[in-house]
C-alpha cells in the first residue's frame, strides 16, 4: 500500500519546471508528494509444538529435540521436561516451509524408531 502525504510550500527562488512529484499551480504553490515506504506483509510464522505421550523415553526425545532444532542437551531437557509436565511445549517459531520440514522430519524419525512421539505446527496469531 502506498500513501502520499501533499505540502504546499510557497518557492522563493526562481521559477522552475514541474517534475513527476510536484506540481506547480496557477498561484505559484509547489505540492511536494512524499511517499511513505510501500510495505509489503511479513509472513506468517508458525509454532512447532511437541505433544507428551505415556510411551516415548525422555532420552530419545532429548536427542530428537538436538538433531533436529540445533539446541544444546541442556535446553533439550528444559522443553522435554516441559512436555512431559504440560502434555506440550513450543519447540521453535519458523516460516511455514521450515517449519513443515521440522514435523516431518520429527515424525518420520520417529516412526522409524517405533515410538509414538507426535510433533505439529500452528500458525501464529
Ligand atoms: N512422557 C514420556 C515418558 O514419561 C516422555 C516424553 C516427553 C514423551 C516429551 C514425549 O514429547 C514428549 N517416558
Amino acid at each position: 500500500m502506498t500513501s502520499h502525504h501533499i505540502t504546499h510550500a510557497r518557492p522563493t527562488g526562481p521559477l522552475r519546471l514541474a517534475q513527476d512529484d510536484d506540481a506547480i499551480g496557477d498561484d505559484g504553490d509547489v505540492a511536494l508528494a512524499t511517499k511513505t515506504k510501500p510495505k509489503t506483509a511479513k509472513p506468517p510464522l508458525y509454532k512447532v509444538l511437541l505433544l507428551n505421550d505415556d510411551y516415548t523415553p525422555m532420552e530419545f526425545v532429548v536427542h530428537v529435540l538436538q538433531r533436529f532444532f540445533g539446541i544444546t542437551h541442556g535446553q533439550a531437557v528444559e522443553i522435554m521436561l516441559t512436555v512431559h509436565k504440560k502434555g506440550v511445549a513450543v519447540v521453535g517459531v519458523f516460516s511455514r516451509e521450515i517449519a513443515e520440514t521440522k514435523v516431518t522430519q520429527v515424525m518420520d524419525y520417529a516412526q522409524r524408531n517405533q515410538h509414538p512421539l507426535q510433533c505439529t505446527m500452528e500458525k501464529e496469531e
